[in-house]
């Protein structure tokens, strides 16, 4: 479908963010197939409260509209109900904001149960008043519609839909609790029997957190070149394994002006990859925004509480485009690379290991001939540095957790 990406500058935007947060929209009119066919903006002191635009600007924007045939309209802004209902009403076509243009490419690309609830009730939360707001235009008919099945004397349809609505929502959330639980669970087993070194890869949507994820882990997550191509956190462990080994974590993008309702129902997504014991956030460098992103994603794991987890900085797309020197100078220790370049990742995985490796200690463990059986046991939780033998046993130099390696001293006899 054809689409007009139109806005209001209010003073409070200068031209460059108000060209990023355009560009962006078009990108995300992109991913849900939308073929973009013109922006429409207008500077004002504020959005009208009637209909957004101005009285004069929406009378152009319907003639644009019907110039380039166009069923739909984006503002890069969300709107309340009326406002949309009103633009659309005068313009024509249907008329999306950008929280409902977020909602619905997170609704596509929902594949797991457990996202495709979060989702759900994201919608639902946005929808309810919009639903209220047509019943209220489609007047009193409506009210006089008579109805069976439960609704009781008197009660609007719109009333209805709110009820169901909160009823659904419930309903969601106890099921979304159920499956929280449920992995909980699992990730608590999953961390006994691991340990606990994890690393969760986040950062600004289409970052490239995916391509890291795959390069890391040797796993087959979903990397595309869409906004919001991942949803749900996937775990893995680092491949070729590590001492200690760590689980890396490819999470769900940010984006600015994120819903709030998504905020919400996808915090226990994230929650999952924030109890990790550092955040490798990843910048796209190539983007001229990358500054606001980087932003962006900060103020988000902010809100979400993850203030105080370790981050490693990671700038990539390098290869195409970004001062290197530059962003070394300003945020020392960071990384600057390439996902498609194997000695970028490979200085990343070392990094990341580096971070867990930190507490670890070295010692020299003897194992006589008669313990043999405890060999294994120490191959997997140590790395091995370097072995002697004699005629009594091995001599082992180690490296690994301080308790692991107390542990393995003790069961040596
Ligand atoms: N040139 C170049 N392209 C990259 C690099 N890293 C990732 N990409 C591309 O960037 C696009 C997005 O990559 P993803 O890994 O899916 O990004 P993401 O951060 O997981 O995105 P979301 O899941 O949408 O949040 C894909 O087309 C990748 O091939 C890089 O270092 N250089
Ligand atoms: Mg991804």
């Amino acid at each position: 479908m054809r689409a007009i990406v139109a806005a209001v500058q209010l003073p409070s935007a200068s031209d460059l963010e108000f060209e990023a947060s355009l560009t962006e929209l078009r990108q995300l009119a992109k991913t849900l197939g939308f073929e973009v066919v013109a922006t429409f903006t207008q500077k004002r002191a504020g959005f009208d409260s009637k209909a957004y635009f101005g009285t004069g600007k929406r009378e152009e924007l319907r003639l644009l509209r019907e110039e380039h045939a166009a069923g739909a309209i984006l503002i890069d802004h969300e709107i309340s109900p009326s406002q949309a209902f009103n633009l659309a009403e005068e313009v024509g076509g249907e008329v999306m904001d950008r929280t409902m243009v977020i909602l619905e490419i997170f609704h596509r690309h929902a594949s797991s149960r457990f996202a495709r609830a979060q989702v759900e009730i994201a919608r639902l939360g946005y929808m309810g008043p919009r639903l209220r707001e047509a019943a209220k235009q489609a007047g009193p008919k409506d009210r006089a519609r008579s109805g069976t099945g439960g609704r009781s004397g008197g009660e609007s349809h719109g009333e209805l839909d709110r009820r169901k609505i909160r009823d659904r929502i419930a309903e969601l959330q106890k099921e979304l609790d159920v499956m929280v639980l449920d992995r909980k669970t699992q990730r608590a087993r999953r961390q006994e029997r691991q340990g606990l070194a994890r690393v969760a890869l986040v950062g600004y949507t289409n970052a490239g957190k995916s391509t890291l994820m795959r390069a890391l882990t040797g796993s087959e997550v979903l990397v595309a070149n869409k906004l919001f191509a991942t949803l749900d956190t996937t775990v893995r462990a680092l491949h070729p394994e590590s001492v200690p080994r760590v689980l890396v974590s490819d999470t769900v993008g940010f984006i600015k002006n994120l819903p709030h309702g998504l905020v919400a129902s996808f915090k226990s997504t994230l929650d999952e990859a924030l109890e990790a014991s550092l955040l490798a956030h990843v910048v796209d460098a190539s983007d001229p925004g990358f500054e606001r992103q980087l932003a962006v994603t900060e103020e988000v794991l902010d809100e979400i509480g993850a203030r105080q987890v370790p981050r490693l900085l990671v700038f990539n797309k390098i290869d195409r485009g970004g001062d290197e020197t530059a962003l070394r100078t300003k945020h020392p220790g960071c990384i600057v690379m390439s996902a498609k370049r194997e000695g970028d990742v490979a200085r990343l995985r070392e990094a990341i290991v580096a971070f867990f490796q930190r507490d670890l200690v070295e010692a020299e463990l003897f194992l006589p001939w008669s313990a043999q059986n405890l060999r294994g046991e120490i191959f997997a939780s140590c790395q091995v540095l370097e072995e002697r033998a004699d005629g009594e046993g091995a001599f082992l130099r180690v490296r690994g957790d301080a308790g692991e390696v107390k542990r393995l001293r003790e069961l040596l006899p």
